[in-house]
């Protein structure tokens, strides 16, 4: 992976300024290096975890958050190396099968995973947030997931999407397209959709935290606004939807090299399956390749490399009306 857990030169930075940005920590980069120049130089990089204070904060003003069982094993991780640290929330509630949210912090990289999973008896979508940040750069989606197909079912799109158009468009000039996609991506994602990329800038953190702010105020109103399935069929349509949502995230997760390394393949894998993608043992039996065929090879066994199945979508694939353009 195109990343390094050594040094952070890009975002050092010679210290004359008196009042730290509120979202970034100061590290001096090393004891060493520090009496090495006589000055002060210091490592600044992001904390994210004022976004889930928010969101918390927001979700409780709404609704009354309980703590998931799954809160007391998975709360409090140090990596390998002993230097980086993960720490895990997970609540449920009326309407929520369960938030959940991780947030990664070492020397050189910073990770919120932020998920929100509606129970099966309401269609809404998803809660995604998913950051990275290196010294090299930010990997961003925030996203309304669509829980069904919004290409070509034009009532659920309709439904969710439709008046939250305006709002995708106040952060498509501020935060353009990150690059190519799957096309299963592209399928999970909304029209309001923020995929991008780019490098670190307290600048950039500050309309990442409103966009977040936005994002999931609105999805708690249509949360809100949601109302009980009472359908059998469209119950279990919904159940399936999220099956096949978590067994592409648990299978596909760009951010598993990471855990790995930091962790170890085992309880990497455990946080993927047990913690981040709960459910995706127990809410269905399909398997990957039944809702995936397209990343099964000749002999039958899964197609590991993300790159080997073609990426797309170059460009935002919606125009400003949220009209799908992509073909
Ligand atoms: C990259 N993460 C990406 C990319 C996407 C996502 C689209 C870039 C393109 C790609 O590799 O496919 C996120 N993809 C999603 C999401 C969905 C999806 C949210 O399909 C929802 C349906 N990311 C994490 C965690 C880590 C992480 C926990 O969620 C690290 C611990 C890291 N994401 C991460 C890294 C990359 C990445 C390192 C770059 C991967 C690479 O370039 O190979």
């Amino acid at each position: 992976m195109g990343f390094g857990f050594g040094g952070s030169s890009s975002s050092s930075y010679f210290c004359l300024q008196p009042k730290l940005h509120p979202f970034l920590t100061r590290k001096p980069i090393s004891t060493r290096d520090w009496r090495k120049t006589q000055t002060c130089i210091h490592s600044f990089s992001v904390s994210y975890q004022k976004f889930v204070d928010f969101a918390l904060d927001e979700t409780t003003r709404h609704t009354h958050l309980l703590p998931s069982p799954l809160q007391e094993k998975y709360n409090f991780m140090k990596s390998k190396d002993g230097k980086g640290e993960l720490s895990m929330l997970s609540y449920e509630a009326t309407k929520i099968r369960l938030l959940r949210s991780l947030i990664i912090e070492t020397e050189t990289l910073q990770v919120l995973d932020f998920t929100v999973f509606p129970k099966a008896e309401y269609d809404v979508p998803i809660f995604c947030a998913n950051f990275f940040t290196s010294a090299k750069t930010n990997i961003v989606v925030l996203d309304l997931n669509p829980l069904h197909d919004i290409i070509h079912e034009y009532d659920y799109k309709e439904k969710y999407f439709k008046s939250l158009i305006p709002l995708g468009l106040k952060y498509v000039e501020l935060f353009p397209w990150g690059g190519k996609l799957t096309s299963e991506s592209i399928n999970f994602f909304s029209p309001i959709v923020i995929w991008t990329r780019f490098t670190s800038s307290p600048q950039k953190y500050d309309i990442l935290y409103s966009a977040f702010k936005d994002y999931y105020k609105v999805w708690l109103e249509l949360l809100g606004k949601a109302v009980k399935e009472r359908d059998g069929s469209q119950i279990l349509h919904n159940l399936e939807a999220q099956h096949r949502y978590l067994t592409w995230r648990a299978e596909k997760d760009p951010g598993q090299g990471v855990l790995k390394k930091l962790v170890g393949d085992s309880l990497a894998k455990d946080l993927l399956r047990s913690f981040l993608f709960n459910g995706v043992d127990e809410l269905g039996s399909k398997t990957f390749n039944d809702y995936f065929p397209q990343y099964c090879c000749e002999e039958g066994t899964l197609n590991k490399k993300s790159n080997s199945v073609d990426k797309s979508f170059e460009r935002r694939p919606w125009d400003a009306r949220g009209e799908f353009i992509g073909n």
